[in-house]
């Protein structure tokens, strides 16, 4: 995968290269990684970006000719890359966006600031906009992070043991199960005794369990979407049946005198 940043602030990436799996990913030519100064396209002795917005108002706009050459020389070095737009307007970025973009070859990423790009750039040279959630951002550039970190991890042999990203958050539409490490009792709160058992089988299902659970408290919006197997269901079932039969329990421990209201 080949990711090209346009940004005015490309030194905003270096940081970013430099850790971690994206620079592992780096290292290993998994992935390419550049950025193009947008600055260094401008024609003007003081290489402006930005302009006033025509019919008048406050703030500022990227200008069409040097963003318009900052695209256009990307596309020349890799010319099957995807152009892409971080803004607000984007489709939603998730999981399902990050594993499409995998796909491509390369991914050309355009970082407006000020209140956005001259709209004729995204009407004749952008292929796909893209908004990592409902928030706003000064600029395009901590949204191009997201997107190519995300999608950096999607691609085969980037997280190092046995293909991290299948097991993970998402993949199976479900949250993480929890997890712990050492020591066994940490200021009093002990691992549940079933992960120190060495019965796999059980683990599993244990894992399978947390993940459902944690899932129905914290994203229950997830678990409409998502569709349950066989067991799955049965797991649901059977905490369906433990909170029935708290609040038969209570009902009945609670049963008014018959006649009366
Ligand atoms: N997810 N912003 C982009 C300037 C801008 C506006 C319109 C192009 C078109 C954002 C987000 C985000 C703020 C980045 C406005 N550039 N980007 N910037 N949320 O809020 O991606």
């Amino acid at each position: 995968m080949k990711f090209v940043v346009l940004t005015i602030f490309p030194e905003m990436f270096d940081p970013f290269w430099d850790h971690g799996i994206i620079r592992r990913a780096i290292d290993q030519n998994k992935i390419f990684a550049s950025t193009l100064n947008i600055r260094d396209f401008a024609e003007d002795k003081h290489q402006v970006t930005d302009d006033r917005p025509y019919g008048g108002g406050s703030g500022m706009v990227m200008k069409p000719e040097p963003l318009a050459g900052a695209i256009r020389a990307a596309n020349r070095k890799f010319p099957s890359a995807k152009t892409i737009l971080l803004t607000p307007q984007g489709r939603v970025f998730n999981q399902e966006v990050a594993n499409e973009l995998a796909a491509f070859e390369g991914l050309v990423l355009v970082c407006g600031r000020y209140e956005g790009v001259d709209e004729r750039i995204s009407h004749d040279l952008i292929d796909y906009e893209i908004s990592i959630g409902d928030y706003v951002l000064t600029g395009g550039e901590l949204a191009a992070m997201v997107v190519i970190d995300a999608v950096t991890r999607q691609i085969p042999g980037t997280l190092g043991g046995e293909d991290a990203a299948e097991k993970d958050s998402f993949s199976n539409g479900l949250l993480e199960h929890a997890h712990y490490t050492r020591p066994q009792v940490f200021e009093g709160n002990a691992v549940p005794e079933i992960l120190l058992s060495g019965h796999h089988k059980e683990i599993e299902n244990w894992r399978l369990e947390s993940a459902l659970l944690r899932t129905l408290l914290k994203r229950p919006d997830l678990l409409q979407d998502k569709r349950l197997n066989k067991k799955e269901i049965e797991i649901l079932k059977k905490w369906s049946r433990n909170i029935q039969n708290i609040i038969n329990f209570h009902h009945e421990g609670h049963k008014e005198p018959k006649g009366e209201k």
